[in-house]
């Protein structure tokens, strides 16, 4: 259910100058803004790009809820963009709003460096991406503008502005690709095999390099992969969770990926965004990787997905080579002591309770859908195609 959200204009909303302040009771609000205005300078401030993402909703509600204001780089687009947040979103009239949005694109390095003078961040979480392995194969210039020069144009803006602000960038556990080493460490060797994860790398070199040459306080959080339901619905745990709840209720017939032998080390997107705000309060900078320390390949996912709802995946997924990847990362499984050990951090969630988090979500989607499906055609087909000519 996409609205407006309002974006754009001062970071803080309206000012508070209110000429009527002599009666009581406006006099009373005119003093909780006041107070709010108060809290809001007083409290630290975090700027997230890719707020919209998975990752950014998450690590927004985290940070809202730590008292932070939260300020987000949103892309300009011709449709609504702002699903994941809408539920953390008030009007910046609102004396009580601590989000505040703003218009960016990483390829604009002006208008970062505009935004960050505008909000002053203690804090700079760069979570935008082109986010998809696949996908960088068909767009590896796009994806390397943004995941590549895109983190280098934000890094300079923050050298230009000689704030003192501390930046998280989001890497990847596909910088290790090819892995020479498993379970991998902070002290594995990376061995990239796509567009994506070839940007990832010089990223996480470019944030390395501008922490020890200008003393900037930047780790790289070296992520492995992480899931939930508000997970793209082209990644492949979504893109089953999805389809076997809408199996389930009679809306889809087949599955159609691609490679079921690789593995994963599979966590949840909300513990994971807590270690990239202990990464950036600890007391020095340094680069670390989490994970859970388990891997399972993709049939096990599927297993699992299916088992919850009382059916046999084989007789419904086909794998189709259009989903194969020129060249495959075939096995991750991250090894997150120093991270334990260091930040105190761990995953809560286990692979058991991601997937049937998946699950209940998505099948709570399914059955509105199923739902509408009945009431639109009573008695017709209720078979609604879904992604089929998706590349991904
Ligand atoms: P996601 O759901 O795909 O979100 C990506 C975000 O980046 C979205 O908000 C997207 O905006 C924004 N974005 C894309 N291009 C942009 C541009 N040119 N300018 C401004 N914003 C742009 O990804 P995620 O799963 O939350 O991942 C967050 C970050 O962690 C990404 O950098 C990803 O590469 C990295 N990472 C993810 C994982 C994982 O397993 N999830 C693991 C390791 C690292 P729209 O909403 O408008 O598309
Ligand atoms: O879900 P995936 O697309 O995730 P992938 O490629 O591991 O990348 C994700 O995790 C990275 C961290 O390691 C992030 F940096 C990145 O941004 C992203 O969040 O694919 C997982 C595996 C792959 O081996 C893929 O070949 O699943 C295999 N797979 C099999 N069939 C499929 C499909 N992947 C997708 N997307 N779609 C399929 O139909």
């Amino acid at each position: 259910m996409a609205n407006a959200i309002a974006l754009g204009g001062h970071p803080f909303g309206q000012q508070t100058h209110d000429r009527h302040m002599s009666t009581p009771a406006i006099a009373g609000r005119a003093r909780i803004k006041r107070d709010h205005m108060t809290n809001i300078r007083d409290s630290k401030k975090a700027l997230i790009t890719g707020i919209t993402g998975q990752d950014g909703s998450y690590l927004a509600e985290f940070l809202l809820a730590k008292d932070y204001t939260v300020h987000g780089i949103v892309r300009r687009s011709s449709t609504f963009n702002t699903d994941r947040i809408e539920h953390l979103y008030r009007d910046p009239h609102d004396p009580n709003a601590r989000l505040f949005l703003h218009f960016g694109d990483l390829t604009d390095g002006t208008g970062l460096r505009e935004i960050l003078t505008r909000v002053q961040p203690d804090e700079v979480y760069n979570l935008d991406a082109q986010s998809h392995v696949r996908v960088s194969f068909d767009q590896p210039v796009y994806t390397s503008q943004i995941n590549a020069l895109g983190t280098i144009n934000l890094l300079e803006a923050i050298r230009d502005t000689h704030l003192p602000t501390r930046f998280y960038q989001a890497s990847s556990s596909e910088m290790y690709g090819k892995a020479v080493q498993t379970p991998q460490n902070e002290s594995t060797p990376f061995y990239p095999r796509s567009p994506y994860a070839c940007a990832k790398l010089y990223s996480f070199w470019q944030t390395l390099n501008y922490r020890e040459a200008y003393n900037i306080f930047a780790c790289n959080g070296i992520l492995f992969n992480h899931e939930s339901p508000r997970r793209g619905e082209t990644f492949v745990t979504r893109k089953i969770t999805r389809a076997a709840t809408r199996i389930a209720l009679g809306l889809q017939h087949e599955l159609f990926l691609g490679n079921l032998d690789a593995k994963r080390d599979w966590g949840f997107a909300g513990d994971y965004v807590q270690a990239m705000w202990l990464m950036l309060n600890h007391s020095t900078p340094d680069d670390y990787v989490i994970a859970t320390g388990e891997t399972h390949s993709i049939r096990e996912f599927l297993d699992q997905t299916f088992a919850i709802l009382n059916l046999d995946w084989q007789k419904y997924v086909h794998v189709d080579p259009r989903y194969f990847r020129p060249t495959e990362v075939d096995l991750l499984l991250g090894d997150p002591s120093k991270a334990r050990r260091t930040l105190h951090w761990k995953p809560r969630v286990s692979f058991k309770q991601l997937v049937k988090m998946m699950v209940d979500s998505d099948l709570a989607i399914a059955n509105r859908e199923r739902l509408i499906a009945d009431h639109e055609k009573p008695g017709a087909s209720t078979l609604i195609p879904r992604g089929a000519s998706s590349p991904d």
